[in-house]
């Protein structure tokens, strides 16, 4: 590398005693013009960089929203299906237990009249029997009574006909015969009066059996009648609790039914929310991916550190490294070692990112070229060749100065925008490419 000294980098000054020519005022002119030319670049890139910048913040913004209340509305709707299918599975077992416990207690209670009425019959029963066994028994006795009555009565007819004989005998024997009449008379009249006794108290006794009879009849129909009553009102108390279970059972099944129902109207609510947030966010992606694939300044704003500008996207480093640590550093960006390949658009470039770093005007940054590979033979970073005629190397160069310089710097001053061998192993300052 040829060092300049900044006495060689004055150019000569030349003193006009009469007006300037025109060509100077033009080449002022021309000069003016580039400069605001450029300054006015640089501030529109400037400004485009940063409001598109804010446009990729704001989208970002944009997508966290819309990503936050996709999935706070899911999660809400998750959390009031499971509320309200734990309130109907709640209702439901609350619903089956009281219809457990109605059906236990109407077997209950079945059973409880059922013992009940078994017990009345029995008693009823008893009853019944103990009224006909008396009622037999005083048959019996008025029966026996009776056959002794009848036998007395015969008796006292055989005794009274044998007494009729001897007292007519007696009378056809001693007279007196009108007193015996008299007498005979009157008891026969007794005799009368006692079989009339006797026949009124046989018909009281066959009246009193005959209404025992009928009052027995009258309770063994009151006892049916009561047992019939007693099963009608069992079958009845049965039918409607088996009426009231049917009644719950198909309640219960209604319920379950349109539980059914609303879980499969929710379920399909739910997929096809799902499927809508799907949509949604995929046209998000599609349309993000389409204005990063049309804006790759975008792109190149995404890389921290890296500017766009005039079409490129490169970086200058804030630290000096050697030149393999510099080549690793923007290999792990993604990017390489910035070929200067178009020297006009390259210097415009590097003057830019070397003046927004406010880094002094006399600096050499390391850049893509070397001949690491074989000796004088330089190529740039993507391999293609760099001819030891290219238009850029500063006078001289490359001259491998000491036989060690291998790789190469951009070399900037006010006045010069040259390409230097150098050292691999000194340290600069280097500019990263990243291509899009
Ligand atoms: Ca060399």
């Amino acid at each position: 590398m040829y060092l300049p000294t900044r006495r060689t980098l004055v150019t000569t000054a030349v003193s006009w005693t009469a007006e300037p020519p025109t060509s100077v005022v033009l080449t002022k002119g021309i000069e003016n013009m580039r400069n605001t030319t450029t300054d006015a670049r640089v501030q529109l890139e400037t400004e485009t960089n940063h409001k598109l910048w804010n446009f990729q913040l704001q989208m970002d913004s944009n997508v966290s929203k819309v990503m936050e209340s996709c999935n706070v509305s899911q999660q809400q709707l998750l959390t009031t299906v499971s509320d309200k299918l734990l309130q109907l599975e709640t209702k439901l077992n609350k619903g089956l237990v009281d219809l457990h416990n109605a059906s236990f207690t109407a077997d209950r209670r079945l059973e409880a009249n059922i013992n009940e009425s078994v017990e009345h019959l029995q008693k009823v029963q008893l009853q019944l029997d103990a009224n006909i066994s008396k009622a037999v028994q005083s048959y019996n006795e008025l029966n026996e009574r009776l056959m002794e009555t009848s036998k007395e009565l015969q008796l006292n007819q055989t005794t009274f006909s044998y007494q009729v004989e001897n007292i007519v005998t007696r009378l056809d024997k001693d007279g007196g015969i009108e007193l015996k009449l008299t007498r005979a008379s009157d008891q026969v009249k007794d005799l009368q009066q006692r079989m009339q006794k006797i026949s009124e108290a046989a018909d009281e006794h066959q009246s009193q059996l005959n209404k025992q009879i009928t009052e027995l009849e009258a309770e063994g129909k009151t006892g049916l009648s009561g047992l019939q009553q007693i099963t009608s009102d069992l079958r009845t108390t049965l039918t409607s609790n088996v009426q009231t279970l049917t009644n719950l059972t198909s309640k219960t099944e209604l319920r379950v039914s349109e539980l059914e129902k609303k879980l499969s109207t929710i379920d399909n609510r739910l997929k096809r929310l799902e499927t809508s947030t799907k949509i949604s966010l995929e046209a998000i992606r599609s349309n993000m991916s389409a204005i990063f694939r049309a804006t790759p300044g975008v792109q190149c704003l995404l890389k921290t550190g890296y500017v766009w500008y005039l079409e490129t996207c490169f970086k200058l480093s804030t630290r000096e490294e050697n030149y393999t640590t510099a080549k690793a550093k923007c290999e792990a960006d993604g990017a390489h070692l910035y070929d200067v390949k178009s020297p006009i658009l390259d210097e415009e470039r590097i003057r830019f990112a070397i003046k927004q770093a406010g880094l002094p005007l006399y600096i050499n940054i390391w850049v893509g070229g070397n001949d690491l590979e074989v000796e004088s033979v330089h190529r740039w970073s993507d391999g293609t060749p760099l001819s030891p005629l290219y238009k850029l190397w500063g006078g001289g160069e490359p001259d491998n100065l000491g036989g060690v310089q291998d790789c190469v710097v951009i070399n900037v001053t006010p006045v010069q925008f040259v390409l230097l061998d150098e050292r691999c192993s000194a340290s600069y300052r280097y500019l990263c490419q990243y291509d899009l």
